[in-house]
């Protein structure tokens, strides 16, 4: 009689400071674009689950469920202290916390203090260099040693999330880690976001990769409208709002040449992710106070009153 595998599965919480590359290593590891990247601090505004199944070296499976987080800081808008609110807010009930940092910054006082904090939650802290590709390897290994003499980390990994350099290694080591629990995901799925919010969330990174300044920081965008039609093909209807009317112009561009742009990029990253043609009809609304409206919290999961 053959006898029923064992599995493992549990949840990886990835917290680090805005930029650190928190989405591009859920990303890699997850090997689907699940959460936005941009050049650009505090990017990732929710909690975004990511689905990475693996089979041991046994021939059992295990699912980690990788949580990324917005960037931690020290926040002063509703909408920043709402995010980083949500950042910590999973740490208590997950099974492993990565704590990533970029090489090229320095180890400083607010990278010291998140350590602190999750220390209190977690004294087990995986550590993750993350970007070595940007840093010569003298100045690595005196990045590792300052890191270690600082913290006895449970292990030290050290990746690119970009190009992928050491990510197998932690994925393995993760899998192995998972407690014994039977799989809470199927297969198929690599995210717990509703593709209308995944949909946004494409659009806000072309907005965050191609506007400066201040801009990204204050828009929201919406999926308003989602219609298959008989041939597959799906319409899809943002509206993005912004809460000065002074960056209506900017958005929309000369001609309309700027909104149009990012309508293209965003349309291409939306039929690689759903396999399908869309069409996708972009507005741009102004929104008094949009930031102070509970419901705009509420839809992605954040607290309004953190
Ligand atoms: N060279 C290099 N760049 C990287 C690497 N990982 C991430 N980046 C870049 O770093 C920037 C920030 O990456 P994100 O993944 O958005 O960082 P994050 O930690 O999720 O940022 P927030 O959501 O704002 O907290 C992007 O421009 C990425 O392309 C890496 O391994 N090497
Ligand atoms: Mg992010």
């Amino acid at each position: 009689m053959s006898q029923k595998l064992n599995t493992k599965s549990g949840f990886v919480n990835i917290l680090g400071v805005p930029n650190s590359g928190k989405s591009t290593l859920i990303n890699t590891l997850v090997g689907s674009k699940i959460s936005i990247v941009s050049h650009k601090v505090q990017t990732t505004r929710f909690c975004v689950r990511g689905i990475c199944n693996f089979t041991l070296s046994d021939k059992s499976q295990s699912q980690v469920i990788l949580i990324d987080t917005p960037g931690v800081f020290s926040a002063k808008r509703r909408l920043d202290k709402a995010m980083v609110s949500a950042a910590w807010s999973e740490l208590g009930h997950s099974d492993k916390v990565i704590f990533i940092h970029d090489v090229t910054k320095s180890l400083d006082d607010n990278t010291i203090d998140i350590l602190k904090k999750i220390e209190k939650v977690k004294v087990n802290i995986i550590l993750v260099l993350n970007k070595i590709d940007l840093l010569k390897k003298e100045k690595l290994l005196s990045k590792i040693s300052e890191f270690k003499s600082f913290y006895n980390f449970e292990k030290t990994f050290l990746i690119s999330a970009k190009n992928g350099n050491g990510c197998k290694e932690l994925v393995e080591y993760l899998a192995f880690s998972m407690p014994s629990h039977p799989l809470m995901y199927d297969d198929q799925t690599v995210s717990d976001l509703p593709q209308s919010i995944l949909a946004s969330e494409i659009t806000r990174e072309k907005l965050f990769q191609s506007l400066n300044k201040e801009l990204p920081y204050n828009l929201m965008v919406e999926t308003e409208k989602w219609d298959v039609n008989k041939d597959k093909s799906i319409n899809i209807q943002q509206t993005i709002y912004i809460n000065k009317n002074s960056h209506k112009p900017i958005i929309l561009g000369k001609s309309g040449q700027n909104i149009k742009r990012i309508g293209i990029l965003s349309r291409k990253d939306l039929e690689k992710l759903f396999k399908t043609k869309i069409h996708l009809f972009l507005f741009v609304k102004f929104k008094k106070n949009w930031m102070e409206d509970p419901s705009n919290y509420k839809n992605i999961g954040l607290d309004y009153n953190a």
